[in-house]
């Protein structure tokens, strides 16, 4: 999900509620680690709270009214009616310049509030994520007044997990940015292409800054118009026919204006990967061309350029999707001609990893079966929580049974379109699995997950995984790795006997698209696709909405160069139903 601030609106907007509690919170933020006075903090924080738990819209309310509601003073709501009618306020503005960005990332460290990370820049003049990492390596975080070893430990770790991913940004929070931006360069009179490129275009879990291509139909100040518009915190560069900005979030954007007849040779250059460009150029030059983002060039001459698909023609090959475009065997693939045809979004027809407000979802069960119906699905499993996950209301045996109860009767009305039977039971330590055969016998399905112990070694945790399989009731191994973009590393386990386990006991393997997991990684889902496992592309949506997640686990199966025969999921009901029923048992 977006945070409020990662997503730069290109044009000042009204906000809703939620939005400017999200600001007022943001304010609360930066004014502790600020170090304020705690009284104004907790004033913001109020104030906070009660515009997120408002029912009316602040937007349509008098400022007296505002006035009136509880801890809100003249002052607070004034801001709130700046933020309600421009987007933002001149203390957030202002609190936002003199913050540092690395300053605020530390906030993204779990265990690390405000109040902490205040703690931190007085006692050890902490201001960076570096500087974080080195004093819990040196020992120093645990002397500090309110942490301890423990905490020291858990930031070390979770630093580590960050700078690998060094100021990436989700490819859930990046992609409204871009539509937005390119939205807004659409708008520019004169403007006739605007089109994503980059890792955003490969689909990439993460994306490290936005790469924008326009083509004019006629001169005009498209780059100006870029550089200048609110939500631009920083010009790092703008010229004629190239821009580059730092947005409020911190994300970096590129904008080139490229000529109509380099278009297909600057998207395919600005699309990389470079060290697919880099083998492409290799190829060129050995058929004596010269591969460049203005074209394809025969000595002085362009013979190619204005579509992708020619240049690499060019080559003596097909179209390349840009999902495969990382120097993964792609270039080999096209020249012989095996090239996959990709999954689709379309390809889906169900998914099989769903919540309810029964355990941690937020919709009912029958708005689940509708936001699937809605999205052309024609079958969900409802995999609630199982009890020791108490946290989300974790279902024991007898609410599950219940559940089933309840699914038999909503599949009586229904026409078209079935629930299956579902649990995502947890695997526990020893790789039992958290509910009695008795009952997951009555189950469409049983998808399992590990929730605690994630700190297991290889062996322990790999056999954990191995013996859950082996209960016969086992259908699907769910977010195998465990981890969280930013937060958690993966699990330490061997992937691949899992995955050879998963084969030999009937079993398959998710691919989880909630942004933060996308769990298998790409070239975990090649892995699978090479054993021969299917993979099940599901959404783990706890709301009708997160169902739409899953283009992402769609992008991240490109990128594993799956196609609809290795995806579980896109098998019609009937042919799902044998699959899920065990044969090889032990
Ligand atoms: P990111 O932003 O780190 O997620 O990854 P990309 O792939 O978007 O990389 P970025 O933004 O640095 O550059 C965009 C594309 O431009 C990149 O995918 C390929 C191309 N490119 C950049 N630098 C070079 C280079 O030195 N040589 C070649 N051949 N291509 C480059
Ligand atoms: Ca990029
Ligand atoms: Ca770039």
């Amino acid at each position: 999900m977006p945070t409020a601030n990662a997503v730069a609106p290109p044009r000042r907007q009204a906000l809703v509620n939620a939005q400017i509690a999200a600001a007022l919170d943001e304010m609360a933020d930066l004014l502790e680690i600020g170090g304020a006075n705690p009284f104004r903090v907790r004033a913001y924080r109020n104030a906070a709270r009660t515009v997120g738990s408002l029912s009316a819209s602040v937007h349509a309310m008098p400022e007296a009214e505002l006035d009136d509601l509880p801890g809100i003073g003249a002052d607070l709501a004034g801001k709130i009616r700046q933020l309600a009618t421009t987007g933002t306020c001149d203390l957030l503005a202002q609190l936002r310049k003199e913050a540092s960005p690395a300053i605020t990332e530390l906030l993204k460290i779990p265990g690390l509030g405000p109040h902490r990370v205040a703690a931190l820049r007085k006692a050890l003049d902490i201001t960076t994520m570096d500087q974080l990492q080195r004093a819990a390596k040196d020992g120093r975080i645990r002397s500090v007044r309110g942490f301890g070893e423990k905490l020291e430990k858990e930031i070390l770790q979770a630093t580590a997990a960050r700078v690998d991913q060094a100021r990436r940004f989700k490819l859930a929070d990046a992609a409204p940015v871009a539509d937005a931006l390119l939205a807004g360069l659409r708008a520019v009179p004169g403007v006739d292409q605007a089109v994503a490129a980059g890792s955003l275009r490969r689909r990439r879990d993460t994306v490290g800054d936005l790469d924008l291509l326009v083509t004019v139909r006629h001169d005009n100040d498209v780059v100006a118009q870029f550089v200048s518009q609110p939500g631009v915190r920083q010009v790092l560069a703008h010229g004629h026919t190239r821009g580059s900005v730092i947005l409020d979030s911190g994300m970096q954007v590129d904008l080139r204006v490229v000529p109509r007849e380099s278009f297909g040779a600057a998207l395919q250059y600005f699309t990389g990967s470079k060290a697919h460009n880099i083998a492409l150029r290799r190829l060129g030059q050995e058929r004596g061309l010269k591969i460049n983002e203005y074209g394809v060039f025969r000595d002085s001459q362009r013979i190619a350029g204005a579509t992708e698909a020619s240049v690499y023609r060019s080559v003596g090959l097909p179209y390349i999707e840009p999902e495969l475009r990382e120097d993964r065997g792609e270039l080999d693939a096209a020249r012989e001609r095996r090239l996959p045809r990709l999954l689709e979004l379309a390809d889906l027809r169900g998914d099989l990893h769903v919540h309810t407000k029964e355990s941690d979802g937020r919709d009912t069960l029958q708005r689940m079966v509708e936001a699937a119906r809605e999205r052309g699905l024609k079958y969900i499993a409802i995999t609630e929580h199982s009890k020791r996950l108490t946290v989300a209301r974790g279902l024991d045996a007898k609410r599950l049974a219940q559940q089933i109860d309840e699914i038999d009767r909503l599949n009586a009305t229904l026409d078209g379109f079935t629930v299956l039977k579902g649990i995502e039971v947890d695997i526990l330590e020893d790789g039992k699995l958290d509910l009695p055969d008795t009952v997951l016998r009555r189950l469409d399905l049983v998808v399992g997950a590990i929730h605690h112990r994630f700190d297991l070694p290889r062996d322990k945790q790999t056999e954990r995984l191995l013996r859950a399989m082996d209960n016969k009731h086992f259908s699907l191994l769910a977010h195998p790795t465990g981890r969280l973009i930013d937060q958690r590393a993966p699990c330490d386990i061997d992937l691949q006997r899992v995955v050879r386990h998963a084969r030999e006991r009937g079993c398959f393997i998710e691919l989880n698209s909630q942004p933060d997991r996308l769990d298998l990684i790409d070239t975990a889902c090649q892995m699978a696709k090479a054993e021969g496992v299917l993979v099940s592309v599901d959404t783990d949506a706890h709301s009708g909405p997160e169902l739409d997640f899953v283009r992402f686990g769609v992008g991240q199966a490109r990128r594993g160069w799956l196609q609809k025969a290795d995806v579980l999921n896109t098998r019609e009901l009937h042919e799902l139903r044998p699959l899920l029923a065990r044969t090889m048992q032990v």
